[in-house]
């Protein structure tokens, strides 16, 4: 799915800013038909942000269920005889949008984008009335899953079997944007490289008119190659080449027409590089990538999951800084800004679906008593609502050179032959989808010898935990286990390793001279325990520490205001550990 655009036949507008908001309780609105006038009782909402916490009430931050948005829209009289559309970049988890008194689309899935064409339903020159409901509900059946108890007093909890907070809401942006009629729809872009030779291989899908143009520039205007058909091949010898650390782009400039003469045009950045896995080798532009950075998580003080780009511009400096080069996306897409960054300054991405916590605790817990399995807890409902949001992410965000490889679940119990059986489609459904990049998942804790899946994918992706949940505060038992483990797989499968999770939890503040867990010196000592490991094992391609920040988790015991494995602060103040990194990945002593 394109990003809206202002070319010379599109226009955009934000509709960002103060919504009018309400919760729901008592699941009232939809009875009563909310969407047909103005909110009753409502409040105010930033948009782009979640819900949960700008309130500062207890009922907004534990809501559960639905909650609703409104707002004028004018759309403007030139517009008349144009497509309009209404974009929503994300609505966790489900959403339902009206223009006025008229049903315009609904999606379900809380960090991808979805369009609700609204052309029929406008006046022109004249405001409408945009409601939507937003229900932050996880079920057995949505991705991610969860369990919503009712209480005996009528209050509904939700469990969630993933390790962030559930922030919902809007927490992106909304647009308004016009499109001619007819106009180009989609547009499917890969590179190969052979050298310094490029192949820019491109599809162009056009709604009621043809491709007449496309056009190939370099990041100097110049034009590099250029065609009149929707789908083709274009050559580009000696094209310099997105590159790790150098986010060179060409424009892809995509012209069509309509029957009635009206011309659509849409530019699409086009990083030129090439990806491929070979023998136990990540390789860029054909030569071995050494992933270092992090999981992160979208989340911040008072904003939760809302995107914000002051936020997100300071993120990438602190990578910078710390000499990251590549993060991936646990446990969701992120925002479509952050992956234009990424592409722009030439930042490395593993990019993620949301199926986070199909483990054995929802099993546990959906059979009680029954020490089941999650696969014969959910049913094929979850199976299909995982396709989809590979199949969506995929369509997303297929043309960002800095995406390298599809993750398509973080630490599913891939121990029971039912985990084989479950996998193996949506492995092919990723493939079929995209072929010009790996697939792998983030496997759990687990003996490489009780795995049952790791062969389908191409890169092993392992989150570990030893000195942490396991090994307590033994180090050294933890380093020797770790080294052997790695062995073990590169037996098993001599594909490249990255550890996409290792690290301790560490109180900003709290010391110790004998590095006991919780301070700054264990976390410090840890992370140096695993670099030994990985550096004595040639096929760990790479090191993603978890976490970036630290962040807001659900209630628990283990978590004492959210998780603190971040190396940065949740208000990004560096611990010793990102001195440490620091050291380690840039070779800079301070
Ligand atoms: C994991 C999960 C991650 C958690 C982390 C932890 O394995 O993938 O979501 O936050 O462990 O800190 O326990």
């Amino acid at each position: 799915m394109l990003r809206p655009q202002e070319t010379s036949s599109r226009e955009r507008a934000s509709l960002n800013g103060l919504w009018a908001f309400a919760l729901d309780p008592g699941d009232r609105g939809r009875a009563e038909e909310w969407w047909r006038g103005p909110l009753p009782d409502a409040a105010e909402m930033p948009v782009p942000a979640s819900f949960n916490d700008v309130p500062a009430t207890r009922e907004a931050r534990d809501h559960v269920g639905d909650v609703w948005y409104q707002r004028e829209v004018r759309i403007p009289a030139r517009w008349e005889g144009r497509r309009v559309v209404l974009r929503f970049d994300a609505a966790a988890h489900r959403a339902v949008v009206w223009w006025n008194d008229v049903e315009v689309g609904r999606h379900e899935g809380g960090y991808t984008p979805f369009e609700c064409d609204v052309t029929e339903h406008v006046r022109f020159g004249e405001p409408g009335r945009v409601s939507v409901v937003v229900d932050n509900r996880l079920t057995p059946a949505s991705i991610p899953p969860g369990i919503v108890d009712v209480l005996p007093d009528g209050r509904r909890r939700q469990r969630y079997f993933h390790d962030f907070f559930n922030y919902a809401g809007l927490h992106r942006g909304v647009w308004l944007c016009a499109t001619p009629r007819a106009y180009v729809d989609d547009i499917t872009v890969t590179t190969e490289v052979s050298g310094t030779d490029a192949r820019v291989q491109y599809r162009v899908e056009v709604v009621g008119g043809q491709v007449t143009e496309v056009v190939l520039r370099d990041a100097d205007g110049r034009e590099r190659a250029r065609a009149a058909t929707a789908e083709g091949t274009l050559d580009v010898p000696d094209a310099t080449l997105w590159r790790p650390g150098r986010g060179y782009l060409h424009r892809l400039e995509v012209r069509a027409a309509g029957a009635g003469g009206e011309t659509d045009e849409y530019a699409l950045p086009v990083g030129i590089r090439g990806v491929a896995v070979d023998g136990d080798r990540f390789l860029i532009n054909g030569e071995p990538f050494h992933f270092t950075g992090f999981g992160k998580h979208e989340d911040n003080p008072v904003r939760g999951k809302g995107h914000d780009d002051v936020l997100m511009v300071h993120d990438f400096a602190l990578l910078d800084w710390i000499g990251a080069n590549s993060f991936r996306t646990s446990h969701y897409p992120y925002a479509e800004e952050v992956l234009e960054y990424a592409d722009r300054h030439g930042i490395v991405v593993i990019d993620e679906t949301p199926a986070v916590g199909l483990n054995f605790e929802i099993a546990h817990t959906l059979v009680p008593g029954d020490p089941e399995h999650i696969w014969a807890a959910i049913d094929d409902t979850t199976q299909a609502a995982h396709r989809r949001a590979i199949a969506e992410l995929v369509a997303r965000d297929k043309n960002h050179p800095s995406v390298v490889m599809w993750s398509i679940a973080n630490e599913p119990d891939s121990s029971r032959p039912e985990a084989r059986a479950y996998f193996e489609p949506l492995v092919r459904a990723a493939r079929a989808a995209d072929r010009s990049r790996p697939v792998c998942f983030a496997q759990v804790q687990l003996p490489p010898d009780q795995d049952v899946m790791s062969d389908l994918f191409d890169v092993i992706c392992l989150n570990r935990y030893y000195g942490w949940y396991v090994d307590t505060g033994d180090l050294v038992t933890a380093e020797r286990e770790l080294e052997a483990e790695l062995r073990e797989w590169v037996r098993l499968h001599g594909k490249p390793i990255i550890i996409t999770e290792y690290g301790a939890d560490a109180l900003a503040g709290a010391h110790s001279v004998s590095a006991a867990t919780w301070t700054e010196e264990y976390q410090v000592e840890l992370l140096e325990a695993f670099h030994r490991a990985f550096d004595r094992v040639d096929s760990v391609v790479g090191e993603h520490v978890w976490n970036f920040a630290d962040f807001a988790t659900g209630y628990g015991v283990n978590r004492a205001d959210g998780n603190k494995k971040g190396v940065f602060t949740r208000d990004r103040r560096p611990k010793a550990a990102a001195f440490a990194l620091r050291r380690r990945w840039t070779g800079k002593a301070t």
